[in-house]
């Protein structure tokens, strides 16, 4: 018996001065890949076919943004011949994948070690047992995995505003541990849990739960340790526990005898960290078996129906973004440092909540909100409906027992979520909303339960945490269902003034549930608006995608939530554009709602949440991605063109130079100031100026405007005229020319006579959410004019070029609705229009009998450029002449050419 445990003591020795205690690296590199199926039992790895591929990898990156519906999503295959290090026969070898999206079979050495559902959670095999161990040494093993990133009805999500991509796409990594070792096995978690169960500014007191195993030939006589390390490394704590563990088995420990005196706390300006370091040491060699490392911040929340959110029992409100997890050309490969990067916009903009939604994002996030002090919502990516099958039940339960299990050291977390919007789809629903059928109500109460057990759950892993579940703008389904009593924290996702209604009708909801459910916290848990950064407007309005629109929204909401204070937080839809492939806006396949762009370039409203959010003096001209401008003169006079600039800032009073003279000097209004100013041809320099404690701070924006005179027979500057037809909205296109909004004609100027943009929405909507074939230019081509009389240009004599832009956006053509657009599909954009119709040219007929749909093919951008000369002063008439139907105008450009 001794001796034995002598040997055993001596093997593990060796082992241990040959290699740290735990060995744990990623393995990355050099995966081969394949679409389609593949036999095990002849799986043909090195056949052709098969592309060499780095772990992130996602294999929708770009088929979700091509003009064709769908990406694919389907079966595919991975496969990596896996190299581990010499001579770990005794040691205890595991494979862990961070998340592979979304049902993942995975094999290795041909045999098969599990299966995992779900797609944004980690999970991790043993692979001891099936490892070869050549004689040599050496090791070479095979993995290979399945992936299928198909909807699956039985597993959540079932349908979302987001792209399931498909993937290994987050790391794959090698862990190897002696024999006694914390335990691996738990749900893809570190197997070792921190929590506070009581803390006040005097003390702290800290509890570490976990379990082992002892998977050698003997007992072991073991101490397990916990070091509490301070923000500089130095032991500030130490807690030792005897353990005996026989061979074979595994056993739980709890240690709640660590209290922590004075602790530094953990809060959004100092997010002070600790380091826990758990060890599981020999007690008789006194050597390291096993080690594990958490990060600890000494906080602890609560929420009130009334007075918000509390974190040291001191309030504050909360206010931040949710995120998706994307990039441009990565699908949901995104690199760590790309993630943390987004933390850092979010923490430098000043805001102190992420939503991450909606689903658990990559451990790197987690870690950077630690670190800078962001408090976090974290959910299971259950959304828009459920099944009604046991095993879709246990899918979300899984999730939320891992997502718990896996998260649950990270001090930043203080919501467990589920369920978003989950009332957003009814499969059950009636012809009138509001009656419900038996079924219905069968489906509510399956859906209550669900919840109440997801609710359970979280309970019962962590009570010192508080959940939230988002619902979307109809609280009377909510309440029918039983929801709004279930979780702590009720989200409400809300978009008054964007899908439907207007700004205000924000106050009466929420005002009217505090009324109702007056016990229940609130977090407004997304709002937001569509904006393209190349669409500006003068005369905003709902649904048009301008950044000013967006704008008005924004300051209202910021406003309101600011001063209601039982509003306990909120986080804007969206922090930055994502894809989202069956959608069409602007931007087809783009939620466009994000405050910086897919590539995480600010828009207007986050410099306006800067404003409003960040303590450091900060100055900024808006709009912003707007240098390059395009508009009449202010008169037929004039040489200057006055147009609306703001300064968003956080100091009091800002000063406007335009083109080195002092032109304004005004106070903020929740950290924004609006000026007029006249801008002249050409390049304009605007600089911003205030001060602070003696300190100067300043912004200079350089404009480079061009100026179209109102008389444009006595001017000889101008060279090109382009019309956005049928919209409000000035659109830069994909060749960066300046498309203006639609005008009226003007006798000397240019513009429309007759007829009306095209509207949809039942009149509500500018425009037609169509993805336009054959251009990036959507916006110009999905708004129009319908039955014009002609566009009029009163150019001088000379030789002229004119496009003319037309797609036909009525037609019946199949589409996938999106279910968000609540408006949509109401009116007669689903009918074709059959419209025939001629476009003259100062009376030369050159498009004749023009059939859109039947010559080119409906929602396809059609140009035609003709050339003309101007003589006898007669300018430019475009005239239509409607066949069958009312003729349409998209898009109209006049170039000059001599
Ligand atoms: C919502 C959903 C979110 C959508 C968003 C939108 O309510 O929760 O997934 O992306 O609205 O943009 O419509
Ligand atoms: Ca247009």
């Amino acid at each position: 018996m001794r001796l034995k445990y002598f040997i055993t003591m001596l093997i593990i020795a060796q082992a241990m001065y040959a290699q740290d205690i735990r060995q744990e690296y990623t393995i990355n590199s050099g995966w081969k890949f394949k679409k389609g199926d593949v036999s095990m039992n002849d799986p043909k790895f090195n056949e052709p076919g098969w592309e060499m591929v780095n772990i992130p990898h996602c294999w929708n990156a770009t088929d979700v943004y091509d003009e064709a519906d769908g990406f694919y999503q389907g079966i595919v295959w991975y496969n990596k011949t896996l190299s581990l290090p010499k001579n770990i026969k005794d040691k205890k070898v595991y494979l862990q994948f961070e998340a592979v999206h979304q049902e993942a079979e995975v094999y290795l050495n041909g045999e098969m070690l599990g299966k995992h559902k779900g797609g944004y959670t980690a999970f991790t095999f043993d692979i001891s047992s099936k490892l070869i161990h050549e004689n040599d040494g050496n090791n070479h093993n095979e993995i290979a995995l399945k992936a299928d990133n198909r909807v699956n009805e039985n597993i959540n999500p079932l349908s979302g505003d987001w792209t399931f991509f498909g993937g290994i796409y987050r790391d794959v990594r090698i862990i190897i541990t002696n024999p006694v070792h914390f335990n691996m096995l738990n749900n893809g978690s570190r197997g070792i849990f921190i929590s506070i169960p009581t803390a006040d500014a005097t003390k702290a007191s800290i509890k570490v739960t976990g379990a082992l195993m002892n998977e050698s030939q003997s007992a072991a006589n073991l101490k397990i340790i916990t070091r509490i390390l301070d923000k500089d490394f130095k032991i500030v704590l130490e807690s030792s526990q005897p353990y005996k563990l026989e061979a074979g088995k595994s056993g739980e420990f709890t240690q709640n005898n660590i209290v922590l005196k004075e602790p530094k706390l953990w809060t959004p300006e100092t997010p002070y960290l600790y380091t826990v370091v758990s060890e599981i040491v020999d007690a008789t060699s006194g050597l390291v078996l096993d080690k594990l490392t958490n990060s600890l911040g000494v906080r602890w929340s609560r929420f009130d129906a009334d007075r918000g959110f509390f974190l040291n029992d001191k309030p504050l409100k909360l206010i931040g973004v949710c995120k998706h997890q994307d990039y441009p050309n990565m699908g949901n490969a995104v690199p760590d440092n790309l993630q943390q990067q987004d933390v850092q916009m979010i923490k430098d903009m000043g805001g102190n909540f992420l939503r991450l939604s909606h689903y658990p994002h990559d451990f790197s996030v987690l870690e950077a909100c630690d670190r800078l002090g962001i408090l976090v919502s974290i959910e299971i990516p259950l959304n828009n409906q459920i099944t009604e099958s046991e095993e879709f039940y246990n899918s979300c339960k899984n999730m939320m027992t891992e997502m718990i299990r896996q998260y649950y050291n990270h001090p930043s977390i203080i919501l467990w979520s589920y369920m978003n919007e989950v009332m957003l789809r009814r499969p059950f629903a009636g012809k009138i909303a509001t009656e419900y059928s038996e079924r219905e109500l069968q489906y509510f109460a399956n859906m209550a339960k669900l919840a109440k057990d997801l609710n359970d759950i979280a309970k019962k892993e962590d009570p010192y945490r508080s959940t939230m579940l988002p619902m979307h703008g109809n609280f009377e389904l909510y309440q029918k269902a039983g929801l709004t009593k279930i979780p702590d924290v009720v989200g409400w996702n809300l978009y008054k003034g964007w899908y439907s209604g207007e700004f205000n009708q924000l106050d009466e909801f929420i005002s009217n549930f505090h009324k109702e459910v007056p016990n229940k916290a609130i977090i407004i848990s997304e709002y937001g608006t569509g904006s393209d950064t190349r669409l500006r407007s003068v005369k905003p309005q709902r649904f048009d995608f301008s950044v000013e629109w967006t704008n008005a929204y924004h300051e209202y909401y910021l406003n309101y939530i600011k001063k209601t204070p039982y509003i306990a937080g909120s986080s804007v839809w969206v922090f930055a554009d994502f894809s989202s492939e069956g959608r069409i806006d602007a931007n087809p396949h783009i939620n466009n709602k994000g405050i910086v762009t897919q590539f995480r370039q600010p828009k207007d409203v986050f410099y306006l949440y800067k404003a409003n959010l960040s303590k450091e003096p900060f100055i900024k001209i808006a709009p912003v991605m707007n240098d390059n401008r395009y508009w009449l003169a202010d008169s037929a006079n004039a040489a200057i063109c006055t147009q609306r600039i703001w300064v968003y800032t956080n100091l009091e009073k800002v000063e406007l130079i335009v083109n080195r003279k002092p032109h304004d000097k005004i106070s903020t209004t929740n950290g924004i100031a609006y000026f007029d100013v006249p801008f002249v041809n050409g390049v304009n320099v605007i600089e911003a100026w205030s001060a602070k404690e003696g300190q100067l701070y300043k912004e200079i924006q350089q404009v480079s405007f061009n100026i179209i005179p109102r008389n444009l027979k006595s001017s000889n500057t101008f060279s090109d005229i382009l019309i956005n037809c049928g919209s409000n909205c000035s659109f830069t296109d994909n060749s960066g020319q300046i498309w203006m909004a639609d005008i009226a004609y003007k006798s000397s100027g240019f513009g429309y006579t007759g007829g009306s943009p095209y509207t949809t929405w039942m009149g509500v909507r500018l425009g037609s959410d169509k993805d336009i074939l054959g251009s990036e230019d959507d916006p110009l081509f999905q708004t129009q004019r319908v039955d014009p009389v002609s566009y009029k240009f009163d150019v001088p004599n000379g030789i002229y070029e004119v496009t003319l832009c037309i797609a036909e956006l009525q037609s019946n053509k199949e589409r996938r609705q999106v279910i968000y657009n609540l408006g949509a599909g109401k009116d007669d954009e689903t009918k074709p229009a059959n419209r025939i119709f001629s476009i003259a040219i100062n009376g030369q007929v050159l498009a004749d009998s023009l059939d859109a749909a039947i010559d080119y093919g409906a929602e396809r951008a059609i140009t035609i450029t003709v050339p003309i000369t101007v003589y006898d002063d007669k300018g430019i008439d475009v005239s239509f002449i409607n066949k069958q139907g009312s003729a349409i105008i998209n898009g109209i450009k006049v170039h000059k050419t001599n």
